[in-house]
């Protein structure tokens, strides 16, 4: 009888483990259900490291931007893959080490798109988990397969590596074609006005801003000087399309409505979008709002308008009721640059400002203003406040992201730093491969290591040192932030250690 009643209690207890059992992985489930946060890419284009109040700016008050940075990481060693463009936007879409792509470099408005619609992206990571996505802003990355018709539908687009739905300018607001592009459509065309574009001569009668001078309201310093639209002397020839062509001092208000109502018609579901400002690149195109209001000329005013752009933007998560489940990381491109190709006043008006933050280069360099960039990541109520020295890289955005959603991807470039992400821990990657026009250089812990390439050492048309030498050089970026003192002679056992590990990720 006794053996009897002990059956049954064994009966009972296990029914009752399994129970509980269950009762844990229904729990698992909600959590993982739950964790669908919208996640928004906030990235701006030749911002600086020092460009920012929460970065210690005294010249330029940015009080939107610093309200994410102090409600959520600041990351002091956060690092864009590259010293331009097209580069680093390739990496943070498909965390790929761009170098492993000979295309990935600054691409003129009619190049092809040089991300396979095969591959791997953080848009497709998204929606392999039901979300939907879309872009708004600077694509730069090509766009169809060859030579682009741009009054038929563009594909492929943004559309076919992974967003359903995307509002963009093809390449630069400095470059044609000047027009927005929704879903693979120039917005506002004309068919009777159809739009052409020639990279390497003008259609005949033209205006240039060589031929036409008295048109410009913009100098142009050097290269810049091909089609003219709204007086701005561009790079590349365009004709045609003059319903289509944007107003470049209401850009930043443009994109600003598209992601509003991004935001507004996706609220109900889970959604990633990549926002990706136009400022503070040339030409430097501030709303009248913001004209002057900096007093460091239009490349000041451009970065006073992209932060009230960004306070708007964070306005409508919060009164969309959307700020507790949405994830933003901010950062931006590429390093800062004065003089990119006109003349409009960033470097008489600089004053004191450093928009490096006292790191050496710029834009267009392998030392680390080139990359060394603003990172922030903010989640109300989920992220703690804190500045973290962790080493974090947008091309770890993809990793990251996935096992944040619980998502799945391949590529190995990409490291899972999601702790570091969040501020759950200081650590970020070991080690990072940096690039600049096609040049590469090493960082792992706080050294950075250059290897010798020819070329010269100053790029004087925009003043920037490009860290270029015949000889090897060696950092410690924590002892010298300025890389002044090249510890390539004096500690040769470290720049062996760092050749070799470099060397190895190179596939050298
Ligand atoms: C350069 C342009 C520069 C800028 C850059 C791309 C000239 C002389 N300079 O070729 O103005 O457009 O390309 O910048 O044309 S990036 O941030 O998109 O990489
Ligand atoms: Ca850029």
């Amino acid at each position: 009888r006794n053996m009897y009643k002990y059956l049954i209690l064994v009966v009972f207890s296990v029914a009752f483990m399994n129970c509980k059992g269950q009762e844990k992985s229904t729990e698992n489930k909600n959590l993982k259900e739950s964790i669908k946060p919208n996640v928004v890419v906030i990235y701006l284009d030749d911002l600086g490291y020092g460009d920012l109040s929460c970065y210690n700016s005294t010249a330029l008050k940015t009080p939107n931007i610093d309200k994410l940075a102090n409600g959520g990481v600041r990351f002091t060693n956060g690092y864009a893959t590259s010293a331009t463009c097209t580069p680093s936007r390739y990496a943070i879409l498909t965390g790929k080490y761009p170098w492993r792509n000979k295309d990935a470099k600054i691409l003129p408005g009619t190049a092809p798109l040089i991300i396979s619609t095969s591959q791997e992206t953080l848009p497709k990571l998204f929606k392999s988990k039901g979300y939907a996505t879309g872009v708004v802003g600077k694509w730069h990355l090509g766009l169809g397969s060859g030579h682009v018709n741009w009054n038929e539908h563009i594909s492929p687009s943004p559309n076919e590596v992974g967003f359903d739905y995307s509002y963009i300018m093809a390449a630069t607001q400095d470059r044609v074609p000047t027009v927005y592009i929704k879903n693979g459509n120039v917005v506002g065309l004309d068919l009777k006005d159809p739009i052409k574009v020639n990279y390497q001569k003008n259609f005949e009668g033209e205006p240039t801003a060589i031929s036409n001078p008295e048109m410009l309201t913009m100098k142009w310093h050097h290269g810049h000087n091909n089609s003219i639209v709204n007086g701005i002397p561009r790079i590349g020839f365009m004709k045609g399309g003059e319903a289509a062509k944007w107003k470049d001092v209401d850009m930043a208000d443009h994109f600003l409505e598209k992601a509003k109502a991004y935001v507004k018609k996706e609220k109900e579901h889970p959604f990633f979008l990549y926002y990706a400002l136009q400022q503070p690149h040339v030409p430097r195109t501030p709303h009248p709002r913001f004209a002057g209001k900096s007093g460091l000329g239009p490349r000041g005013d451009v970065i006073l308008e992209a932060d009230w752009v960004i306070g708007e933007f964070i306005k409508t998560l919060e009164t969309e009721g959307l700020l507790e489940n949405t994830m933003i990381i901010f950062s931006s491109d590429n390093g800062p640059v004065l003089n990119d190709g006109y003349e409009d006043d960033a470097v008489e008006k600089i004053g004191d400002h450093d928009p490096k933050g006292g790191l050496r280069g710029g834009k267009y360099s392998l030392f680390d203003a080139g990359t060394h960039v603003p990172f922030i990541t903010y989640w109300k109520g989920k992220i703690k406040p804190q500045v973290s020295d962790a080493l974090v890289c947008q091309v770890d955005l993809l990793a990251s992201l996935a096992s944040l959603i619980d998502g799945k991807i391949k590529t190995s470039d990409s490291e899972n730093i999601l702790p570091a992400f969040l501020g759950q821990s200081k650590e970020g990657r070991k080690s990072l491969v940096l690039e600049a026009n096609t040049k590469t250089a090493y960082r792992e812990g706080n050294w950075m290591m250059i290897p010798p390439y020819s070329g010269e050492a100053i790029n004087t048309l925009v003043n920037i040192e490009l860290g270029n030498s015949s000889e090897y050089q060696l950092y410690h970026l924590k002892d010298d932030k300025g890389q002044q003192n090249n510890l390539a002679h004096s500690n040769p056992k470290k720049l062996q250690e760092m050749i070799k590990n470099f060397e190895a990720i190179r596939g050298e």
